[in-house]
């Protein structure tokens, strides 16, 4: 009888119609590795509540960021496109005037134009001038530091009226500082040498509530927040995208969670991430939106290697941070969606935060923008089977291809921790830590992935999209 139940119980379609659309909740973290999470590895830093996602709903155990860099990650995963093509390299310093160009439509964007509610808790990083902050981005709410929690003040932001100075820190003194930072933007030396690096603020809207950022609470501030605007907007549908600045060093823990954990201070930073993200999911259950909600756990990129301790873990895969080897792109990344997604179930495919824009597109039954190319595909078909290759080929940069099992590296990024050889072909079934070199022995597989990675910098020479730049 159970049998038959379960049997009867999946041929009921996973589809929403027209007048029922899911919320999304993106968790994006921040530098957070493949080997932080211990549904991903086991012997990494204990985090029950997402595993607990993970058996309720699907791993990929091959999902991909764009790029292993904060700004570059961040805007292919808001606009489904990769980062070379809309002009993002790496990251943004404050100050800049550059940043994700207005004119590409982002996730929140395209759900707003489906009545969503749209809210922003965390990190931007995509631009810091006003007109390239969340609310000009399709954003109703944001609330957050605009960039990492490492930087500095930018000299161009305003206080609200009310805002909370911490210490002993004031509106004057925080005024003479933006003064002091002023000429040093662009060569940021003197302020790197100075005692007020990771002095950040936290933006409401377009300006500072608080300065300088009281970093130990802002993981649980975030969720509070996100829990909040599910609550204001629980009949109506909603989008979050939640990033909290955490594990990207300086690292911080509220006292409840500082030694919790056995992986020193990195480690009870993904346990307050993990708690939240288990308070998140039973708030979910409790407001019986669980039915309806698509929420994603991955990271930005791999793990920051040089700080050591401090740096994350990246479990069996190769380098981190700022690279094309799998240890940088390959994301620890659970789909959780009750009323989407079968139970305790693998994904094994290829795919990538690009994915999501279109994929959250056809969920709500529209279109990808027409006008423009729009790298991601819609990976839906994936969370009812996992038989489907929605991606014959991911590229990293100028630097990498993945296609099946294959990987050819050509370039490597200067902080790569350990270096060539180039170029290099693994097979990552037999070898997912990217050790063995088969290019003399497979050839034409090396030829044939250098004649796709080809293809695609050809193609993204000829048909690119510039980001903001406001100085020009
Ligand atoms: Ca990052
Ligand atoms: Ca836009």
């Amino acid at each position: 009888m159970k049998k038959l139940l379960i049997t009867l119980l999946s041929l009921i379609p996973l589809v929403y119609s027209n007048d029922i659309k899911p919320n999304f909740i993106i968790i994006f973290t921040d530098d957070q590795g493949y080997g932080d999470l211990s549904c991903f590895n086991p012997q990494g830093v204990q985090t029950p509540h997402i595993d607990q996602m993970a058996t309720e709903g699907m791993k990929f155990n091959n999902f991909y960021v764009s790029a292993a860099v904060c700004s570059a990650s961040r805007a292919a995963l808001l606009t489904g496109t990769y980062n070379d093509r809309i002009g993002i390299k790496s990251a943004f310093f404050p100050g800049t005037k550059q940043g994700l160009h207005p004119d590409e439509i982002t996730i929140a964007e395209l759900l707003k134009e489906q009545n969503y509610a749209t809210a922003c808790f965390g990190k931007w990083h995509l631009g810091d001038e006003p007109s390239l902050l969340p609310s000009a981005q399709g954003f109703d709410t944001y609330f957050g530091i605009p960039y990492s929690n490492d930087m500095f003040i930018a000299p161009h932001q305003t206080f609200a009226e009310n805002a909370k100075f911490n210490g002993d820190w004031t509106l004057e003194k925080a005024k003479e500082l933006q003064k002091f930072i002023a000429p040093h933007v662009n060569k940021r030396g003197p302020i790197w040498k100075s005692e007020y690096k990771a002095l950040v603020p936290i933006l409401e809207g377009e300006q500072i509530v608080e300065f300088p950022a009281d970093q130990a609470s802002l993981t649980q501030r975030y969720f509070d927040r996100t829990i909040k605007f599910i609550d204001k907007n629980q009949n109506k549908p909603f989008f979050i995208f939640l990033t909290p600045a955490m594990p990207h060093v300086p690292l911080f823990a509220s006292k409840e969670f500082r030694g919790k954990s056995k992986k020193g201070l990195y480690g009870d930073v993904i346990k307050e991430i993990d708690f939240h993200t288990g308070r998140l999911i039973k708030h979910l259950k409790e407001k019986e939106l669980d039915q309806n909600t698509l929420v994603i756990f991955t990271s930005d990129n791999g793990p920051w290697l040089s700080y050591g301790d401090e740096g994350g873990s990246s479990g069996p895969l190769r380098d981190g941070k700022f690279t094309s080897y799998e240890g940088g792109v390959r994301m620890p990344t659970v789909f959780w969606g009750p009323g989407l997604i079968k139970a305790n179930s693998v994904c094994n495919q290829l795919a990538s935060t690009i994915d999501l824009l279109p994929t959250f597109a056809q969920l709500v039954n529209t279109q990808v923008p027409q006008d423009r190319k729009i790298d991601g595909k819609d990976i839906s078909p994936l969370l009812k089977s996992q038989n489907h290759v929605i991606h014959r080929h991911l590229f990293f940069r100028d630097e990498a291809v993945r296609s099946g099992d294959w990987k050819l590296v050509v370039k490597e990024h200067h902080m790569t921790m350990r270096k060539g050889p180039l170029p290099a072909l693994y097979n990552l079934k037999n070898d997912v830590a990217e050790s063995n070199n088969l290019i003399d022995t497979h050839p034409k597989v090396a030829q044939y992935l250098q004649s796709k990675l080809d293809e695609h910098l050809k193609d993204l020479n000829e048909n690119s999209r510039p980001m903001a730049d406001l100085n020009e």
